[in-house]
C-alpha cells in the first residue's frame, strides 16, 4: 500500500481515473488501512449521483441492457459507473457476462466493477453502499448496481437505489416469480426485455395486471408513482433509449416530489442499522470466545444458568465494556 498514500489516491479520485477509483473501492471493501478515511472523504462528497438498481432473474438480459445504457449515456456526455454484484451466475459462470459489460465499458469510458457475494467483511449489504459512495464522490453519475433478484440481500440492495429497475424476460413467467420475491413493490420502472421473442406482450399484460391488482388492494407502489413499462430488445439496442429516458423521468419525479430526500433517508437508516448489527455480531462472537464468554457458556452447560440468562450476561458485558472489539479497533 506504500505505492501511493491515501491522500494521493483521494487527490486523484475526482478525475475519475479508473485505477485510482478501483484502488479506493478495494480498500473500502477490505476495510483495510485507510478505509475509514476514504469513507469520510466519500460520504462528505456524495449525494450528487443518481443511483440506479437493476435487477431481474438470471439471464433476463440485465447486463446486455446495462451495456446499451452505457452507450446511450456516453453519447449524452455522462460519466456512468456500474457495480455488478455477484455476476457469478451458477448457470453461466459469470465471466462471459462480466466480460461483455467490460467491453462495453471500454467503448464508453464507464467505470465497471464486479463484486462477489463472498469474502466481504460485513457482507455485501455493507460493501455495496461503501463502493457506491466512492463512485458518487469521484463524480460518476449515474451509478448502476446490477444484481440478480434472487436473495433478500440483493433485493434490499437494489431496493435502496433512487430508481429500481426490474428486468423481466418475455415468455419466462418472470413477472410471477418477481412478484413472489417482492420485487414488484420495490420497482420504479419495468423493462420487458427480449421483446423479439414470443410472449413479450403477454409479459407486459401480466405486469400491468399485477400492478393494477396491487393498486386495487391498496398497495400503491412505495413512492406513489405508477411504474412505467418499457419494452426492449437489448441485443439490438431497441428500446434502450426509452429506458434511459424513463430513468431520467423518474429522477425528475423524485426531485420534484421530495421523494429523493426520502429515498436517501431510507438508505442511510438501512445502512446504519446493518452496520450497527454487524458490529454487535462481531462483538458477540468475540466475547463468546473470551474468558468471560466461556464462563457464561460453562454456567449454562452446568445448568447453573439458563441459556437465556447466559445470553443476558454476555449482552450486559458488551454494553458495559468499552468498544475495543469492533472492526475499527482491531483492523491492524
Ligand atoms: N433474444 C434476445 N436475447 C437477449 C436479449 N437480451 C439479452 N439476451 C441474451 O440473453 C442472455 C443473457 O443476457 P445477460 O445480459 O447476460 O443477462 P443477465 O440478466 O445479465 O444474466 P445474469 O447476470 O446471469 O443474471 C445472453 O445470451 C444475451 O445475449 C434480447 O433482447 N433478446
Ligand atoms: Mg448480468
Amino acid at each position: 500500500m506504500r505505492a501511493e498514500s491515501i491522500e494521493e489516491l483521494l487527490a486523484g479520485a475526482p478525475s475519475g481515473e479508473r485505477r485510482v477509483v478501483g484502488r479506493l473501492i478495494s480498500i473500502v471493501e477490505r476495510d483495510g488501512d485507510g478505509a475509514e478515511e476514504i469513507a469520510e472523504w466519500a460520504h462528505a462528497r456524495s449525494g450528487r449521483a443518481h443511483i440506479v438498481g437493476i435487477t431481474g432473474a438470471p439471464g433476463a438480459g440485465k447486463s446486455t441492457l446495462v451495456g446499451g445504457l452505457l452507450a446511450v449515456w456516453a453519447k449524452a456526455g455522462r460519466r456512468p459507473a456500474v457495480l455488478a454484484v455477484d455476476p457469478t451466475s451458477p448457470l453461466t459462470g459469470g465471466a462471459i457476462l462480466g466480460d461483455r459489460v467490460r467491453m462495453d465499458s471500454v467503448a464508453t469510458g464507464a467505470f465497471v466493477r464486479s463484486m462477489a457475494t463472498r469474502g466481504h467483511r460485513g457482507g455485501l449489504a455493507l460493501a455495496v453502499p461503501g463502493a457506491v459512495r466512492v463512485l458518487d464522490a469521484a463524480g460518476f453519475d449515474p451509478v448502476v448496481v446490477e444484481t440478480t433478484g434472487v436473495g433478500q440481500v440483493e433485493v434490499d440492495i437494489v431496493g435502496a437505489a433512487d430508481t429500481t429497475v426490474l428486468v423481466v424476460a418475455a415468455g419466462w413467467g418472470d413477472a410471477v416469480q418477481a412478484s413472489k420475491a417482492g420485487l414488484l413493490e420495490v420497482a420504479d420502472l419495468f423493462v420487458v426485455n427480449k421483446a423479439d421473442r414470443h410472449g413479450a406482450h403477454d409479459a407486459r399484460r401480466d405486469l400491468d395486471l399485477m400492478l393494477d391488482l396491487g393498486r386495487v388492494s391498496g398497495h400503491e407502489d412505495r413512492r406513489g408513482h405508477r411504474p412505467e413499462i418499457v419494452m426492449t430488445t437489448s441485443t439490438t439496442g431497441h428500446g434502450v433509449e426509452g429506458v434511459a429516458s424513463a430513468i431520467d423521468e423518474h429522477r425528475r419525479h423524485l426531485v420534484e416530489s421530495g421523494e429523493r430526500a426520502r429515498a436517501y433517508h431510507r438508505r442511510i437508516a438501512l445502512e446504519v442499522r446493518d452496520r450497527a448489527q454487524a458490529l454487535l455480531v462481531t462483538r458477540v462472537a468475540k466475547l463468546l470466545s473470551s474468558e468471560d464468554g466461556r464462563v457464561a457458556l460453562d454456567a449454562a452447560e452446568r445448568r447453573a444458568m439458563t441459556p437465556a440468562a447466559a445470553a443476558r450476561a454476555v449482552a450486559a458485558r458488551i454494553i458495559a465494556a468499552p468498544d475495543r472489539t469492533s472492526p475499527e479497533h482491531d483492523r491492524s
